[in-house]
């Protein structure tokens, strides 16, 4: 199944961690057929006062489920120092996130498919939207469509990862 991560770091080493993070995906059952640019980007969410992140993504192969996926992304993101316990939404070295896996609608107690912020978000929409200009949600809605609302986000890209 094709499924799509999003990378962010706002601490230490930015660049440095994500493509930290991409290496380490990799083997496990996880193919990774696809990376964006990296973008700078200006925090989103409850905590507004941290630096700036740098964000891309991933476009990943694998035939594992979404919560062995999510288990996968949570031992990178141990592996690359991250506390777990820290604030919601606060800084971080890294952090990788399961935005969409195939067509799968899913919900539990730690994982909800597709991720619930990212029509929200321009630092996913860019990144996802220049893997797969046509990409859609399960329900059909087009991502591209999602992009005026989010227009006013600070998002730059930096370079490539
Ligand atoms: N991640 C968050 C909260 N806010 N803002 C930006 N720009 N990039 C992020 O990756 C990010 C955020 C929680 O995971
Ligand atoms: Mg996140
Ligand atoms: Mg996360």
């Amino acid at each position: 199944m094709t499924g799509y991560l999003g990378l962010g770091s706002n601490e230490g080493d930015r660049l440095g961690n994500l493509r930290a993070a991409r290496d380490a995906l990799v083997g496990g059952g996880i193919r990774v057929t696809g990376s964006s640019s990296v973008f700078e980007t200006e925090p989103q969410g409850d905590v507004l006062d941290q630096p700036d992140f740098l964000n891309a993504c991933l476009r990943v192969e694998t035939e594992l489920g979404p919560e062995e996926l999510l288990d996968a992304c949570k031992a990178v993101e141990r592996e690359l120092g991250r506390e777990p316990g820290g604030p919601r939404h606060g800084p971080r070295p890294v952090d990788v996130d399961l935005l969409l896996l195939g067509d799968l609608v899913w919900s539990s107690p730690r994982l909800t498919l597709p991720h619930p912020e990212l029509l929200r978000r321009r630092f996913v929409l860019e990144p996802l939207l220049e893997l797969d200009p046509g990409l859609r949600l399960p329900d059909g809605t087009a991502l591209s469509d999602a992009l005026e609302g989010v227009a006013g986000q600070r998002v730059d890209p930096v370079g490539s990862l």
